[in-house]
């Protein structure tokens, strides 16, 4: 396909893994089409992954055919061992009201793993917060958000005593169109949230027009809170992508650094996608070409950064930097 126009282009401080994509349908011994939007941590000494699963698009199954979460884990963060069963099947999370979760994101806090993740319901999306148990079998419910908001991520420390958020609430009535930012939101319990504010508008970001977005958790560093976005633009002349008709919206990912003390305040933002779609698996193989969603950000001992992402709503994938290029890119140009 050719560049899509505005032509954006990854950040030269990062490294796509050779072996992209690391998770796809076919590592998946149960019933599996697309395999994206992951959330990654690293707990009890190896990398866990809760990955969506989105059934169905087949010749048989020309549809949609339902989402199970499933879970994978890792000694290097690079090759998964995916377990036999999902973590949430479809027919779990179904209820009269509840079409599925999806998108997980996953944090660890003191020692105890929790996912953030998307709730389809009959009367809107909602945003979930829950805590996975150390076998890594069961999801207990801790909070679900009015609808419509989503794409919640839990920082990985309290910050003033409180537990944190990003995310990203649906305002359609008062922006009069698809065109959502990024807010911040505190919690004493999980449970209950409030100290909500705006962190970043779709106007800050020289690359996006449409709506911003959290994307993965953020990792503490000592220059800030080091976080990715998702920064969506949108062309209403760009024609068929992927599966569908017409997609014309493209998802990059951005970057920031958030004040330690007061993450609501940007310390700064690289003003060029960190990861902007350009392989094929990103432009070209996907259902939803030209999306690329970061769900896990891992900071290792020796300065690596791990990034895993979704690339075209198919497959998962991993990127590296270092994280000092990375604080460089958010504070340099300011
Ligand atoms: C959003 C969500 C994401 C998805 C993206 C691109 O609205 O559904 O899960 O990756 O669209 O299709």
């Amino acid at each position: 396909m050719p560049a899509m126009t505005p032509i954006l282009k990854s950040s030269p401080v990062i490294k796509r893994c050779e072996i992209n994509p690391i998770l796809s349908k076919k590592d998946i011994p149960y019933d599996a089409t697309l395999i994206f939007n992951a959330g990654i941590a690293k707990y009890q000494g190896k990398y866990v992954m809760i990955f969506r699963d989105d059934m169905g698009f087949t010749d048989e199954l020309p549809r949609f055919g339902g989402t199970h979460l499933g879970l994978a884990t890792s000694d290097d963060g690079i090759k998964w061992d995916v377990s036999p069963k999902p973590f949430l099947s479809f027919e779990e999370m179904r209820t009269e009201e509840t079409l599925r979760y999806y998108d997980p994101r996953l944090t660890v806090i003191d020692g105890e793993l929790y996912m953030c993740f998307a709730v389809d319901t009959a009367h809107g999306i909602l945003g979930g917060i829950g805590r996975i148990n150390e076998h890594l079998d069961s999801l207990e419910v801790l909070s679900t958000s009015a609808p419509d908001n989503r794409n919640m991520v839990l920082f990985p420390k309290k910050v003033g005593g409180l537990y944190t958020r990003l995310e990203r609430p649906m305002p359609v009535y008062s922006r009069g169109k698809d065109r959502f930012d990024l807010w911040i939101g505190q919690s004493p319990d999980l449970k209950f949230w409030g100290n909500n504010k705006l962190v970043l508008g779709v106007e800050n970001v020289p690359y996006a027009n449409d709506k911003v977005g959290p994307a993965a958790p953020p990792v503490k560093t000592e220059k800030g809170w080091l976080t990715t976005f998702h920064a969506v633009d949108i062309d209403d002349t760009r024609g068929k992508n992927g599966y569908e008709p017409k997609w014309t919206k493209r998802y990059t990912a951005g970057l920031m650094l958030l004040d330690l003390e007061d993450p609501s305040k940007i310390v700064g933002m690289s003003k060029e996608p960190l990861l902007a779609p350009e392989m094929p698996y990103e432009t070209d193989e996907g259902f939803r070409t030209n999306v690329i969603f970061p769900g896990g950000m891992i900071l290792e001992d020796d300065g690596e950064v791990k990034i895993y992402y979704g690339a075209s709503d198919a497959v998962e994938c991993l990127a590296t930097a270092n994280v000092d290029d990375l604080i460089k890119l958010c504070t340099e140009n300011k």
